[in-house]
């Protein structure tokens, strides 16, 4: 497939899309973030690729939205468009892993774009930052949700209030990136995961995908919910009481089901 804005390959099993507007920082504008659908599409409907890559250049994954394209909108531009949002979310909808590789900046949308990946590998010269704050607007596709249950309202709070931005190896500590890796180690190192995921049970893949899904978006009491299930469930088990009988004798416990 060929793009203006975006690179397309497929490497086996697996389909690297790169963000391609170099002079622009890769900043997210409408038609790249069409031509993004339209690849993830592409790699949805070709049988045989089990994951993606998505990254960008080395000096940046992507520094946002494209601020030049939104200056000039009006409230109703934004409305009656519903400005970007329906491209944007077919990333968080696609159905197969996606894993960024984000070197360099990764900021407001950008940062965002990387939230919406099921793994985000980081080069060690990577930013991630929701400035949008210091233009005078609000994060827009996800970062005031994502970033929050990603790192938590502390570090998050002080992200997304005061735009300051953090380095790769203050991400991982959060817990924003998967792991950090020597800049010219990224694309290998995303490559390799994602071979190992498009090696794997597709089906498996997806479903522990769709099923990781749920932990965001159940409620708290569904979740609770199931858990205590879970938890009355083992009850019915020998293990809990062999597990339970062992601590009152002051014995270590000997599981049947290990
Ligand atoms: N939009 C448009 N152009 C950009 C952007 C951007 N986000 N970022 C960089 N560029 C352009 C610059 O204007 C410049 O172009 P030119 O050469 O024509 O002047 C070129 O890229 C290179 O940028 P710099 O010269 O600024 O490069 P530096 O290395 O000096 O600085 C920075 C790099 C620090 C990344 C700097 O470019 C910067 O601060 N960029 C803006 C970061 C930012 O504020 N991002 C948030 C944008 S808002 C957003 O993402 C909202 C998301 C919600 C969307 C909701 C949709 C539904």
């Amino acid at each position: 497939m060929t793009f203006e804005n975006i690179l397309y390959d497929k490497d086996g099993a697996v389909v690297v899309i790169t963000l391609n507007r170099p002079e622009a920082l890769n900043a997210l504008n409408g038609a790249l973030m069409t031509e993004l659908a339209q690849a993830l599409d592409g790699a949805e409907g070709d049988p045989d690729v089990g994951a993606v890559v998505l990254t960008g250049s080395p000096k940046a994954f992507a520094a946002g939205a494209d601020i030049k394209e939104m200056a000039d909108k009006t409230f109703m531009d934004c409305y009656l468009e519903d400005f970007i949002t329906g491209t944007w979310e077919r990333v968080a909808r696609c159905r197969l892993p996606v894993i960024a590789a984000v070197a360099g900046y990764a900021l407001g949308g950008g940062c965002e774009l990387a939230m919406m990946c099921d793994i985000i590998i980081a080069a060690d010269n990577a930013k991630f930052g929701q400035p949008e704050i210091t233009l005078g607007i609000i994060p827009g596709i996800g970062g005031t949700q994502r970033l929050v249950r990603a790192v938590g309202k502390a570090k998050a709070g002080e992200m997304i209030l005061s735009g300051r931005i953090i380095d790769a190896v203050e991400a991982e500590r959060a817990g924003l990136v998967s792991r950090v890796v020597a800049a010219d180690a990224l694309n290998d190192e995303a490559l390799q995961t994602a071979r190992k995921i498009a090696e794997l049970s597709r089906p498996a893949v997806m479903m522990a995908k769709e099923s990781m899904a749920a932990a965001f978006e159940a409620p708290l009491s569904h979740g609770l919910r199931h858990e205590r299930r879970l938890f009355h469930a083992l009850f019915a088990g020998e293990d809990q009481k062999e597990g339970m009988a062992a601590f009152i004798e002051k014995r270590r416990p000997v599981f049947k089901n290990r």
